[in-house]
C-alpha cells in the first residue's frame, strides 16, 4: 500500500467529503419550538443508562448555535455535511395523523438554505435513533411493523415534500444494527429492552432485535419506493441506507477462526442482517443457519421492494476485529473479538472506546470486500477516532490529537489505496464528528470530535485532525492536469 500520496492520488473533482452529526447528539434544546420527546430523552436520564450521568438537553447546543455551526464547516471547507433531521421535531407525536410542527420545518429548512449559501451539501439522514416517544408509547415503536412502516413513510414523505427540491442526499437510517441489537438485543442504547432483568424490566432479546431489525429494513425500503415513485423525477436526488461495519480478522490461520471471521462479517458487524436483503434479496446462510425461524420471513411482495432498495452502499466503519470461533454472544455469530495478537501485540493504537483501535488497514479490506460483494459505489459516512482519556487534557494541548491525526492519516491512505490501486469507487468520506458531543451510553466523556467542545462554555476549538482533514487529505489539485502529466512521465 502507497504510504504517501502523489499528486495523480488526489480526490476526483466530484468527491462528496464533509463532516458528520447527529440531532440527537448536538442539537440540545428538547423543550422548545414544539419538539416532542424522542426515545433518548428520558432514557438518558434514568440512572446508569449514560457513564457520565448525563443526558441530551443541551448537548453542544446546535439548535441555538447553527450558524455557528455552517461558519465553522465553512473554515474548514468542506463540501458537505452530513445531519440527521429529529422526527420528532417535524412531527412531535410521530404518527401519519398526527400534526406537523412547522417550527420544526423552519429550521431544517433555514439550515439548509444557510448551508447552500456557503456552497456546502446537505447530505440528510432521515434517522439516526431518536424514535418520537409517543410512538414508542402508543404500539411499541419498531416492534410494531403494521404501524411504524406507515408512520416512517409519511414522515419521509413530509421531509421529502420540504426539503427535497434543495436535499439531494438522503440516508433513510443510521446503522439498523445499533437501532436492532443494541436498543432491543443488548438493551444499552434507548429503548434499552432486554432479557436481562436488572436491565430492564421489559423485552426478550431472542426475538425482539430481529422482529425491530424486519421493521426497520422495510420502513427503509418503502421509504426509498416512495421517493422512486413520487419524488426522484422531478428532485433528481439519490437515497440509501448506512450500515454500520468493522472489518473482521481471523484471531489465527485456523480453519476455524477463518470461519469465525466470515460469520463475523455475515453476521454480527452488521452487514449482512441488512446488506444482503437489501442487496441481494435475502439473510446470509451463517445467519439463517442459527436464527432459524427468528429471522422474520419477507413476503414475496415485501421482498420486490426491499431488493434494490438503496442507490450506493452507505458504509460506517471505525475498526478491525481479530475474530476467534466461540463465546456466547449470539449477536456476534458466536464469535468472540480480540485487538490482542497471539503473540501478545496490540492490533493498534487503543481508542477510548473499548471497541476501537487504530488498525488502517482493515478499512481498505472492507472497502474491497464490500464493493466486491454489492458492487455499488461506496459511500463513507461514518470514520472516527476517539483519543484515550481526551476529556481529562488540559488545553490547549487537547488540541493536540496526534493519535485521531494518525488514524486519519491510516484511513485517508487507505482510501486512496482503494481507490486508485484496488479500483473500488469511492464517492464519499464523512469523518466523524464535526464537534465532540452527546456519544450515547457513554454521555459526553468519549469524545469523538475533530473540533474540541468546552461543554462549560460551548465555545468550539478546531483540533489538529481537523486541520489535517482539511489541509492534506482533501488539498484540491488541479487534478486532471496533475493525472495527464503523471501518465504522461
Ligand atoms: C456510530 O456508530 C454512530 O453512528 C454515532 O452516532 C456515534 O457517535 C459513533 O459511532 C461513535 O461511537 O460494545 O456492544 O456496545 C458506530 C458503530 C456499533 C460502534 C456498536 C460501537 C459498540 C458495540 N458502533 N459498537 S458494544
Amino acid at each position: 500500500m502507497a504510504a504517501n500520496t502523489t499528486p495523480a492520488q488526489t480526490f476526483p473533482h466530484d468527491f462528496i467529503w464533509g463532516f458528520a452529526t447527529a440531532s440527537f447528539q448536538i442539537e440540545g434544546s428538547t423543550n422548545v419550538d414544539g419538539r416532542g420527546k424522542s426515545i433518548w430523552d428520558d432514557f438518558s436520564k434514568i440512572p446508569g443508562k449514560t457513564q457520565d450521568g448525563k443526558d441530551g438537553d443541551v448537548a453542544t447546543d446546535s439548535y441555538n448555535r447553527w450558524k455557528e455551526d455552517i461558519e465553522l464547516l465553512a473554515e474548514y471547507g468542506v463540501k458537505s455535511y452530513r445531519f440527521s433531521i429529529a422526527w420528532s421535531r417535524i412531527i412531535p407525536l410521530g404518527g401519519r395523523n398526527d400534526p406537523v410542527n412547522q417550527k420544526g420545518i423552519e429550521f431544517y429548512s433555514k439550515f439548509i438554505d444557510a448551508l447552500l449559501a456557503k456552497g456546502i451539501i446537505p447530505f440528510v439522514t432521515l434517522y439516526h435513533w431518536d424514535l418520537p416517544q409517543a410512538l414508542h408509547d402508543r404500539y411499541g415503536g419498531w416492534l410494531n411493523k403494521e404501524e411504524i412502516v406507515k408512520d416512517y413513510v409519511n414522515y419521509a414523505k413530509i421531509c421529502y415534500e420540504s426539503f427535497g427540491d434543495r436535499v439531494k442526499h438522503w440516508l433513510t437510517m443510521n446503522e439498523p444494527w445499533c437501532v436492532s441489537i443494541l436498543g432491543y438485543g443488548r438493551g444499552v442504547f434507548a429503548p434499552g429492552r432486554c432479557s436481562d432483568r436488572a436491565r430492564s424490566p421489559e423485552g426478550d432479546s431472542s426475538t425482539e432485535p430481529y422482529i425491530v431489525a424486519h421493521s426497520v429494513i422495510l420502513a427503509h425500503a418503502y421509504a426509498v419506493k416512495l421517493y422512486r415513485d413520487q419524488f426522484k423525477s422531478q428532485q433528481h436526488g439519490e437515497i440509501g441506507i448506512t450500515l454500520n461495519g468493522d472489518w473482521a480478522m481471523p484471531y489465527d490461520n485456523s480453519p476455524e477462526n477463518v470461519a469465525a471471521a466470515q460469520r463475523a462479517l455475515d453476521f454480527a458487524i452488521g452487514e449482512c442482517i441488512y446488506a444482503d436483503p437489501v442487496y441481494l434479496g435475502h439473510y446470509p446462510e451463517s445467519m439463517r443457519m442459527i436464527l432459524g425461524d427468528r429471522l422474520p420471513v419477507f413476503t414475496p411482495e415485501e421482498l420486490v421492494v426491499v431488493k434494490g432498495s438503496s442507490d450506493f452502499y452507505g458504509m460506517n466503519t471505525y475498526t478491525t476485529n481479530l475474530c476467534k470461533a466461540g463465546g456466547d454472544d449470539i449477536f456476534q455469530g458466536y464469535v468472540d473479538y480480540t485487538f490482542t495478537r497471539p503473540d501478545g501485540t496490540q492490533l493498534g493504537n487503543q481508542a477510548h472506546s473499548g471497541w476501537l483501535q487504530d488498525y488502517a488497514p482493515g478499512f481498505r479490506s472492507l472497502l474491497n470486500y464490500l464493493y466486491k460483494r454489492y458492487k455499488l459505489p461506496i459511500y463513507v459516512t461514518e470514520n472516527g477516532f476517539s483519543v484515550k482519556d481526551e476529556s481529562m487534557k488540559p488545553m490547549p494541548h487537547v488540541l493536540h490529537d496526534e493519535e485521531r491525526v494518525h488514524y486519519f492519516r491510516g484511513t485517508t491512505s487507505s482510501l486512496r489505496a482503494a481507490m486508485f490501486e484496488d479500483g473500488v469507487d469511492v464517492k464519499a468520506y464523512f469523518p466523524w464528528s464535526l464537534l465532540d458531543n452527546f456519544e450515547w451510553a457513554d454521555g459526553y466523556i468519549t469524545r469523538f470530535g475533530l473540533t474540541y467542545v468546552d461543554y462549560d462554555t460551548q465555545k468550539r476549538y478546531p483540533k489538529d485532525s481537523a486541520k489535517f482533514l482539511t489541509q492534506v487529505s482533501y488539498r484540491s489539485c488541479p487534478c486532471r492536469l496533475a493525472l495527464l502529466i503523471a501518465v504522461f512521465l
